[in-house]
């Protein structure tokens, strides 16, 4: 018996070691941190498409796109529409060559690093002005988006000095035979300041299969250019040296991790395969939709983005096979962190959370889910956090943040009070926050 309660007491010694081990180390796993507590209200709405948000660092004032209608800045004193595309009203001032169709419209917006002293603003749209005679048809270059720059009055009432600093990134003028195939899809259009100042600039393949791998047109590329348009001098694409990577789908979610300053992208995928992707100087998305490469035939308006089968009804493995997002063929291909199982559900914007009110969420990767659920794939709407490995190439973990469910189009970080916003489709701007 003795022997016997030795060895339970043992036992029982052990296991405390045990346990206490074990606690040390789930400690070390959240990295002393806690699950923060999020909760989330509504700041606006009643909006008309809000599509992205750029904060002054101090919080004080709030500039907002509405796709189909402007600029405007919410401050303090109030709302100011700044800038309004064709046909606006109530705008201090617009462009009339600037206008929206699908996709396509007013979408990012970004502050200068040094706004604060030079009050100037970047502002993404798509305009009439440098087209010329190219857009006769989808298979011309068409010149139809730009990206402007503008200095805000001190009273935040007014815009001036417009200059535009890219004029040359491609636009679809008109519908053709793929779903979703109107005028102005597949747009890019997310701006974003990177950590040396630069700005840098997600386009989309504008439903041009050629688009992605040619490294003289802008579609389908994330630039990284000064604030006057020039390339950046370390960019080392071959090909039009404004572009930092290429060979993307559509990027709409473009952010900095903050432990290294690295790029990422969000993109959605056509049916299959969302991607969350570690960006690499001159290297290559891997989405090549062009007809007659790879074993692929002839694809209904030189687009092979959705083959098989355009429509529904074929499984999203078979249809990455045939158009991978991330084609290994490329011997410079940039292999995403992660694909989304297989599943495209409408991984768009993203913005890394920032603050250590996000406990153990500090440093991951927020990015907006707006997947309406069809081909197969479960519904998107919702706001997911990822847990991206320190050299880029894999997923430790994703989850859904415990919010209410919309169409998260913009997500910004609030550099005043490390909340998390968010524009929606369903008009709003949602501010997200964490204790
Ligand atoms: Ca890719």
């Amino acid at each position: 018996m003795k022997i016997i309660n030795k060895l339970n007491l043992f036992s029982a010694v052990l296991a405390s070691i045990m346990m206490l081990i074990g606690a040390s180390s789930y400690a070390l796993k959240g990295n002393g941190k806690d699950v923060p507590k999020i909760g989330s209200m509504i700041i606006m709405s009643g909006l008309e498409n809000p599509w992205d948000i750029a904060f002054t660092n101090d919080g004080k004032a709030m500039f907002y796109t509405e796709k189909t209608k402007g600029l405007s800045v919410k401050t303090g004193s109030g709302v100011h529409a700044l800038y309004g595309i064709k046909g606006s009203s109530g705008y201090a001032d617009k462009g009339d060559d600037l206008y929206a169709d699908g996709q396509a419209g007013m979408l990012g917006v970004a502050l200068d690093a040094n706004f604060k002293k030079n009050r100037t603003l970047y502002l993404y749209s798509t305009s009439t002005k440098y087209r010329g005679g190219q857009c006769k048809t989808n298979f011309e270059r068409c010149d139809g988006n730009i990206v402007m720059k503008f200095t805000v009055a001190k009273d935040f009432k007014s815009v001036s000095n417009r200059t535009d600093i890219v004029k040359d990134i491609q636009y679809k003028p008109f519908k053709s035979d793929q779903p979703f195939g109107g005028p102005g899809a597949h747009n890019g259009g997310r701006i974003r300041i990177g950590p040396e100042g630069y700005l840098w600039v997600g386009t989309g393949d504008r439903h041009r299969g050629i688009c992605p791998q040619d490294n003289s047109l802008l579609c389908g590329v994330v630039l990284r250019i000064d604030g006057d348009g020039n390339p950046h001098p370390g960019n080392k694409i071959k090909g039009d040296k404004r572009i930092y990577t290429y060979g993307h789908r559509n990027v709409q979610g473009i952010d900095f991790r903050p432990s290294d300053g690295r790029a990422f992208t969000a993109e959605h995928g056509p049916w299959h395969n969302d991607e969350i992707t570690a960006l690499v100087n001159g290297g290559n998305g891997g989405w090549a939709p062009e007809q007659l490469v790879g074993g692929r035939g002839k694809c209904p308006d030189e687009y092979c983005g959705y083959e098989p089968q355009q429509m529904e009804g074929v499984t999203p493995a078979i249809r990455a096979a045939y158009m991978p997002m991330s084609d290994t063929r490329f011997k410079d291909l940039m292999p995403p962190a992660w694909n989304n199982n297989g599943y495209s559900q409408g991984t768009g914007s993203a913005a890394f959370l920032k603050g250590s009110n996000w406990g153990l969420y500090e440093g991951r990767l927020a990015a907006g889910i707006m997947g309406i659920g069809f081909g197969g794939s479960p519904t998107g709407l919702r706001i997911d956090i990822y847990d991206i490995a320190d050299d880029g190439l894999s997923m430790k973990s994703v989850i859904h943040m415990p919010i209410e469910s919309k169409r998260f189009r913009g997500l910004r970080m609030g550099p005043h009070d490390n909340a998390l916003y968010a524009t929606t489709d369903e008009g709003e701007i949602y501010k997200i926050s964490a204790q």
